[in-house]
């Protein structure tokens, strides 16, 4: 008896274990994300009853900022195109934009201050256990989107990041154009009235008000417009998608 309990308990700090290192590369066995996934799918469900799409995420004020704002994941993409940016303080650095837009663009940082420029505090939440509260300067991707004029066909946005998770295996996010064009979804190039740091993901990411960490897509190089993500990666949205979490992370 006693040892089946023990067994039990081992086996249940053992998901724990993996939940928790979830955003790490440590975790790759899947099962963390199984007992996330159930997790994610009973919250989405209460979130859709609870919150409309619409709904704007908390705005928090200067006296909530976190002291320190707590790297996670990739904290330096070792790709030789990201170590060039790098190496010239990001001078070079232009988004591209394209896919089904009618106006591929290249974009500096400073094109996209042009576009828009404002700044938000907010809190970012990881399926690892920690929060923090930042505030972030940066420009409405909607912004963007009119910028280039998206096409009716499409239906999402993909993020392609700098960094590789494994060999041939960048990071990469998606979020559908409603998300995209919600007001507090930001492409972000400053933290605390720093430009961005580089293990938060310099020199431009992604802040969606209302999901989990791991939709913030970090070092994003280029923005995709798609009908369907169908041949990106695995084909789930997502690289921890593609490892088992909802694509939909809505906190
Ligand atoms: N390109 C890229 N983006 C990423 C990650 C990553 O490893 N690579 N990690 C994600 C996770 S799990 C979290 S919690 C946040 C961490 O953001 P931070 O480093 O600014 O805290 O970035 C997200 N975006
Ligand atoms: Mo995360």
């Amino acid at each position: 008896m006693s040892d089946r309990r023990s067994f039990l308990r081992m086996a249940g700090m053992g998901a724990v274990g993996v939940l928790l290192a979830g955003c790490d590369r440590i975790s790759q066995s899947g099962l963390g994300a199984r007992v996330l996934g159930s997790a994610e799918g009973l919250n989405r469900r209460v979130q859709a009853l609870l919150s409309p799409s619409s709904a704007m995420a908390k705005e928090y004020s200067e006296a909530d900022i976190s002291p320190v704002f707590h790297p996670n994941g990739t904290t330096m993409p070792d790709t030789p195109a990201y170590q060039a940016l790098m190496a010239n303080q990001f001078r070079d650095y232009q988004l591209q934009v394209d896919g089904l837009v009618n106006r591929p663009a290249k974009l500096s940082i400073d094109d996209l201050k042009k576009l828009d420029d404002r700044t938000q505090i907010t809190r970012h939440d990881c399926v690892e256990g920690w929060s923090a509260i930042g505030k972030w300067r940066g420009t409405q991707l909607s912004a963007v989107l009119d910028h280039v004029g998206v096409s009716e066909q499409a239906k999402f946005v993909v993020f392609h990041c700098f960094d590789e998770m494994d060999v041939d295996t960048p990071y990469y996010e998606s979020v559908d154009i409603l998300e995209a064009r919600h007001p507090q979804t930001l492409l972000a190039f400053a933290l605390n009235d720093q430009p961005l740091p580089i293990p938060n993901g310099a020199p431009l990411r992604l802040r969606l008000g209302r999901q989990l960490g791991y939709k913030q897509a970090k070092y994003i190089s280029r923005i995709e417009l798609v009908s369907s993500f169908k041949d990106i990666g695995d084909g789930n949205g997502g690289y921890w998608e593609d490892q088992g979490y909802e694509w939909y992370a809505g906190i």
